[in-house]
């Protein structure tokens, strides 16, 4: 049997952790071979809560749950681990400033960075999941300067299955018929949704999905903005924000990470960019990539139209703001 591989999660007990572990415990992160120990990690006050869902997890009888370590101290959760899937996270509060957040995230994203640095496995792979995700990403990273950059990825999966599942239902197809949407940039209401790469296959015949759907004016429009705007919709239905579609977008992404993605398919990963598409280094900006032997690739040379440009643009620059007033609560 393969050694067990070491999983931390923070914010355990919250809500998409409550999705999230029981997919990890079942195989669909790593597939049925793989056996997991689950390292959870929630502030002090939550651990009796945490302690419950402990419990489930040893009642969920999972035959590749080897062990689970449930802790609130970073340099616990964090020691000799593999992988590292940064769900917990400061709430953004009613009338609070964006500063105010900003300098709550940064704080716990340090101490995170931190603590990866100084215990975690050096080939660890890092998700961040809580917001502002990309720019918590780019602080965990910048404290943990002997984990190489390209570990620290930010989710925009979901992003990328939503763009998927609303191309799907304006064509009447299957997701499965649909590829190569993209994010770009940031995973917040700049991001740029792009079908002027993706195509579909219908009835055996492949077409752009700009073809297929035939409207342009939706796809440069109330596409773009019914998934930059998608996560808003799930809380004012819900009251609560998404955490189902969350949870499986983090084992996407994981799994695709680490198993591949098949050949001629792109997905979208929040990696540290390194001039491609001109956005210049040193923002964690969402791409379209291809994974193979634990590595991902930005996808090169693909035709970028002036409407696109603009908004690849526009939305690096929100993470250039994010990043400079981080850096600034940390002064
Ligand atoms: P919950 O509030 O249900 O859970 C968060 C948990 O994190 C809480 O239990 C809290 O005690 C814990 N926590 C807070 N600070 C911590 C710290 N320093 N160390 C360890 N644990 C800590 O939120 P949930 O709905 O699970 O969402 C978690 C985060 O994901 C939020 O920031 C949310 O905005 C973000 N999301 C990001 C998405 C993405 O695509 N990147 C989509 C879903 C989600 O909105």
């Amino acid at each position: 049997r393969k050694e067990a591989v070491r999983v931390v999660v923070t914010g355990a007990a919250g809500q998409i952790s409550y999705s999230l572990l029981p997919l990890i415990a079942n195989g669909a992160m790593f597939g049925p071979d793989q056996d997991v120990i689950l390292h959870l990690l929630e502030v002090e006050f939550v651990l009796p809560a945490l302690q419950g869902v402990v419990m489930e997890l040893e009642d969920g009888s999972y035959p590749l749950l080897k062990d689970i370590v449930a802790t609130s101290d970073a340099n616990v959760a964090f020691k000799d681990a593999d992988f590292a899937i940064l769900v917990g996270a400061f709430p953004r509060k009613d009338g609070m400033e964006r500063a105010d957040l900003l300098s709550k995230n940064a704080g716990i994203f340090k101490v995170q960075g931190q603590a990866l640095d100084k215990v975690a496995k050096k080939s660890v792979k890092v998700l961040v999941v809580g917001n502002p995700a990309n720019t918590n990403c780019l602080l965990a990273q910048h404290f943990a300067p002997s984990i190489p950059k390209e570990n620290f990825t930010a989710l925009t999966r979901l992003d990328h299955n939503r763009a998927k599942g609303q191309v799907a239902k304006k064509l009447g197809v299957s997701v499965r018929d649909v590829h190569n949407v993209i994010i770009w940039g940031n995973h917040s209401s700049t991001q740029y949704p792009d079908t002027t790469v993706g195509h579909v296959v219908v009835n055996g015949e492949k077409k752009s999905i700009r073809d297929a759907v035939n409207d342009n004016k939706y796809l440069e429009g109330d596409f773009i903005s019914t998934v930059q705007k998608r996560g808003a919709a799930i809380i004012a239905a819900r009251k609560f924000s998404s955490a189902m579609s969350a949870a499986n977008a983090i084992v996407d992404h994981i799994r695709d990470w680490v198993l591949g993605t098949p050949e001629g398919e792109y997905v979208s990963m929040a990696v540290p960019s390194d001039g491609s598409y001109d956005i210049p280094e040193g923002v964690i900006y969402s791409y379209p990539v291809t994974c193979k032997n634990g590595k991902y690739t930005i996808v090169q040379g693909l035709t970028v139209s002036e409407f696109s440009r603009g908004k690849m643009v526009a939305t690096y620059e929100e993470l250039a703001d994010e990043k400079k007033a981080a850096l600034e609560q940390l002064q």
